[in-house]
């Protein structure tokens, strides 16, 4: 079992228990986000420069500005309750951010205010991460190889773009969230957020590009509302 597979078992464990926990009258939101219009090609990224990282990649990886996948659908979309949740306080658990093949691992990580942020730094070469936050405390951090992790937090609500200041095409984001009722699209486009008392919500979906959508959903009981997102495409 490597690491990440015992971080899914511990991550479906919890999952299961926190449906069996949840009250009878709790609902779901689930559905899928698609684009239409013809959505920019990702560019191939040349990594020449940081041989260490450059055959990590045997295929040269792309950008992941936008990923698409089947059916015009759209991952790394953060889908979340931006109104009619109360805030809630964060987990104990860290959220994991990692640098490996001169990469971000996740992409997009989301994760809640005041939850522990832990950037880890996988490879051969120095890294210096730099998350462009203007509501939270911007900064930039080196990270040589082989040093322990960094831990953060922060302490607002923000999409927060991530940029290396070494390596031009290191892009991320960090979405700062106020509960634990989100989920970022996989690659059939697709999100849930399980849990949800009786109430009227809005939900945001937030794409780093097309920006964000908004609409309103009314969670009646122990019920699954399906919604979408439709997304227009920048052809650049
Ligand atoms: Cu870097």
């Amino acid at each position: 079992m490597t690491v990440k597979h015992v971080f899914l078992a511990a991550f479906a464990t919890f999952v299961a228990v926190s449906v069996t926990t949840a009250g009878p009258g709790s609902g779901t939101i689930s559905g899928k986000i698609t684009y239409e219009g013809t959505p920019a090609k990702p560019k191939s990224i040349d990594m020449s420069k940081e041989p260490s990282c450059a055959k990590q990649h045997p295929t040269p990886i792309t950008t992941e500005t936008v990923v698409t996948g089947p059916g015009n659908s759209l991952a790394n979309v953060v889908v979340y309750i931006s109104a009619g949740a109360p805030d809630e306080p964060p987990p104990s658990t860290s959220a994991n951010f990692d640098q490996k093949g001169c990469q971000y691992l996740p992409h997009v990580l989301a994760f809640q205010v005041g939850q522990e942020l832990k950037i880890s730094n996988d490879d051969q070469t120095s890294h210096n991460i730099h998350p462009l936050a203007k509501i939270n405390r911007e900064w930039n951090k080196s990270q040589p190889p082989g040093t322990p992790p960094i831990i953060d937090k922060y302490d607002k609500a923000e999409m927060i773009p991530v940029k290396c200041n070494i390596h031009p095409w290191m892009h991320g984001t960090f979405a700062v969230l106020k509960n634990s009722h989100y989920s970022v699209s996989s690659d059939d486009g697709s999100f849930k957020l399980p849990n949800l008392p009786p109430g009227k919500y809005t939900v945001t979906a937030y794409q780093e590009s097309y920006g964000e959508m908004t609409q309103d959903v009314v969670i009646a009981g122990g019920e699954t509302k399906t919604i979408s997102f439709v997304f227009k495409a920048k052809p650049y």
